[in-house]
């Protein structure tokens, strides 16, 4: 591409079965050829990312994923419309070409085996750990990887020189030792003038011993702090009964498998060895002489600036407890212990090809590893080749991803929003290819020690991306299910899912219902919620259990709508059952001015979208006159926060906050939203809607692509994560449906 600068595109994305690796300099695409290469590069290549990545985040820190889109306008012909339909009405053809413009665009993104790849980044705190891993291992990234990481990491520092736990959040504690750690890690020196603020920033808000307890047990791994000033983790609770409602088998899966190697680090008391940079960095990081802290004292201390949950009286009574116990604690259950946990981290190695469920995991598990079977054991190198899987090259540089990606997700989403009208049918290969990767990301196995390590049946669900990964989710089954359903419905091409698998995919839904009617995320909710006062985090809030989320609930029940619809019969007491509790539960959650709060997105925009969808979908299932109240209270919510360009827009806050907060301007994303809102709501407000189609219509570029604005996602309430396809899905499914409403009210 002409305005690419030239070092950019010495980074490819091979893909493979929804594998996504970013190389260097490919001379051949298949992914493992290129992981077994050397790379051969110049210093005066390296030399120029930070020239060619440049990027200013005081404009806007989201990336827009150029780089990699890019690439595949470069190398892909853009998709054509079978045909483009004119209409005689000239605000008509103008939607119809905006769709057909925005989809050309989108489709010429779409990956060979049928995904759409994109940027999955946005917290701060995980390349750090990835880091760590490999510092610790002394498995250092090639040095095109470490050159890019820097860039990225000073792309992300903010003017006071600190950095926030996410891309958009003001600095904390967290954030900015962390990230200064890397880039000594990668090699920068401390006199860099970039470091030299950054310590200043650290020290003025009370040095690192103020980081929260995930930071303090980083810096335990690097001997930068002091095991003693880490509240215990009890490794010994994982061989108390699984009965104990605080056992951790019933934690949400990501704190499970989060403190899972966290447990085996704590127990082992990994540290890495003292050398030159940890001495350095020991005088760096903290205000007082490191070897004068009283480390039992620093255990709770954490900085004001991070503090999201505060300690409850019984987190502190039960780590004064822990604390007791590790003092006198026996060495003989302690081994115990360790081969219990060491034996549950191989088998989530082994149950998702090494990936791990998530980003925090990845980089811990690999420590373990590392520690019980060395550099160089078999699993240890396989951790290593997985590390790839979440490395992310965008505009301000390479990154960790929140994931391995997104890729049913995204590519489930897109089938709806295309099909939402028959335009969609315009492009058969990209809906075909969609279909393709779908049936190939169902899962249909389970491993043999799923059972013994708690996992949720999965036969028949979708993950979040790859099936290799094989974490089933309730609502991306959903999604899965609901983009099959629409696909088979066009009846244009070879249907690959057959009923049994769609009739699986529907006894997982019903499976994850929890008793309260709603759905969880991973599985169901097997804690109490008063079991969130152990959350040791401080920095996120409810982690400790798989509660109900409305937009979860939301999703499960359209999938059993849609399903219903095609399969009527098929276990049609039980799916009447949980559509009325799911519902009811959806009606429960309604906030008094009308909206829901969303827990995995920005915020009540989204959750407000999809509950509405649900309801309306589901309105023989509910109370009709509840219904109407509930629907007409929704809909005036999005009419109060139509902002006056007729968009509509919210920043990260409302998340963190849980109260609507709104952004400086309107957004693309909360935008389609509303309107998609408001038309399956049917609201009265054709002007609202226009008003918002129009913006929708106006922001969109000469390529049919969206600007990338605010960052989309987030998690456990104090997290952002980056959603990059949303900003085209979301449009392109909001004027799908404005286009479908205004030819059958033609008619
Ligand atoms: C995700 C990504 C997808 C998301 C949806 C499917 C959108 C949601 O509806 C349900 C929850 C889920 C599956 C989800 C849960 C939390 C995740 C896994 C993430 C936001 C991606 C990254 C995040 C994970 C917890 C990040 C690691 C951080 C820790 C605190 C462990």
């Amino acid at each position: 591409m002409s305005h690419q600068k030239s070092h950019q595109a010495l980074w490819q994305l091979l893909t493979k079965n929804g594998r996504q690796i970013w190389a260097y300099k490919p001379d051949s695409n298949p992914i493992e050829e290129h992981l077994s290469n050397a790379h051969n590069f110049s210093e005066q290549e390296l030399a120029s990312f930070a020239k060619d990545f440049l990027f200013d985040r005081e404009k806007n820190p989201s990336a827009s994923d150029a780089i990699f889109r890019a690439q595949m306008q470069a190398n892909n012909p853009r998709l054509e419309a079978q045909q483009k339909p004119s209409s005689k009405n000239p605000e008509e053809q103008k939607l119809i070409d905006s769709i057909i413009n925005g989809i050309e665009y989108f489709s010429q993104l779409q990956s060979d085996e049928g995904h759409w790849a994109g940027d999955y980044g946005g917290p701060l705190f995980l390349l750090p750990g990835l880091l760590i891993a490999s510092y610790l291992s002394d498995t250092p990234f090639p040095k095109p990887h470490q050159t890019m990481m820097q860039v990225y990491l000073f792309n992300h520092q903010h003017t006071d020189g600190g950095w926030g736990m996410h891309i958009e959040g003001e600095p904390t504690m967290f954030g900015t030792v962390m990230q200064y750690v890397s880039l000594r890690i990668l090699g920068v020196d401390k006199e860099d003038a970039r470091l030299s603020k950054a310590r200043t920033w650290i020290k003025e808000n009370g040095g690192a011993t103020g980081i929260p307890s995930w930071g303090k047990f980083y810096l335990s791994l690097l001997n930068l702090y002091d095991w003693d000033g880490f509240n215990s983790l009890l490794p010994e609770m994982w061989l108390l009964p699984t009965w104990l409602p605080f056992h951790p088998s019933r934690y949400w899966c990501h704190s499970r498998m989060v403190y899972l190697p966290m447990a085996y680090c704590y127990a082992e008391r990994i540290q890495a060895p003292e050398n030159e940079l940890i001495l350095a960095l020991r005088e760096e990081i903290y205000c007082e002489d490191f070897a004068s802290i009283n480390w039992k004292k620093q255990r709770n201390t954490v900085c004001e600036k991070d503090i999201y949950t505060v300690q409850s009286p019984i987190l502190k009574w039960t780590n004064l407890i822990n604390n007791g116990y590790e003092q006198i604690k026996s060495q003989w259950l302690r081994k115990k212990t360790t081969a219990y946990l060491l034996s549950y981290i191989n088998a989530e190695d082994a149950q998702t090809e090494y990936l791990d469920i998530g980003p925090v995991s990845k980089a811990i598990n690999s420590v373990c590893i590392w520690h019980a079977y060395g550099k160089k054991s078999e699993s240890f190198k396989k951790h290593v080749t997985r590390w790839y899987d979440y490395l992310w090259v965008a505009e301000d540089g390479m990154k960790m991803s929140g994931y391995n990606g997104s890729q049913l997700w995204d590519t489930a989403f897109t089938m709806r929003a295309m099909l939402e009208s028959d335009l969609g049918l315009l492009f058969p290969k990209t809906l075909e290819k969609g279909e393709q990767f779908i049936d190939a990301m169902q899962i249909q196995a389970e491993h043999e020690t799923h059972h013994e390590f708690f996992r949720h049946p999965m036969i028949g669900s979708w993950p979040f991306s790859t099936a290799e990964q094989g974490w089933p989710v309730a609502d991306c089954t959903s999604e899965g299910l609901s983009a099959t359903l629409a696909l088979q419905k066009t009846g244009i091409f070879k249907q690959n899912i057959n009923d049994e698998r769609l009739k699986q995919a529907v006894d997982i839904i019903l499976s994850y219902q929890n008793k309260d009617g709603g759905w969880p995320t991973y599985e169901l909710q097997r804690a109490p919620k008063w079991l969130e006062k152990l959350n040791p985090s401080e920095i996120f809030a409810d982690i400790m259990a798989d509660y109900s989320w409305t937009e979860c609930s939301a999703a499960c029940s359209i999938a059993l709508l849609d399903f219903q619809e095609r399969f009527p019969n098929y276990k049609k007491a039980e799916i009447k059952q949980a559509l009325s509790s799911g519902l009811n539960y959806i009606i429960k959650k309604q906030k008094q001015d009308g909206s829901w709060y969303g827990g995995w997105a920005v915020c009540f925009t989204y959750a407000t979208w999809f509950s509405i969808e649900a309801l309306m979908q589901g309105q023989a299932y509910i109370d009709s006159n509840e219904h109407k109240q509930c629907i007409q209270k929704a809909s005036d919510f999005l009419l109060n926060k139509q902002m006056t360009d007729g968009g509509w827009g919210e920043t990260y806050e409302s998340c963190a906050k849980m109260t609507y907060t709104q952004a400086d301007s309107s957004q693309v994303v909360n935008t389609a939203w509303a309107v998609l809102g408001l038309q399956a709501a049917n609201s009265d407000n054709k002007q609202a809607i226009q008003q918002g189609v129009n913006l929708l219509l106006n922001r969109q570029l000469d390529n049919g692509d969206w600007a990338q604005e605010n960052i989309s996602g987030v998690f456990n309430y104090n997290c952002m994560i980056t959603y990059s396809s949303y900003r085209n899905i979301f449009p392109i499914w909001a004027l799908n449906r404005f286009y479908k409403n205004s030819i059958t009210s033609e008619k």
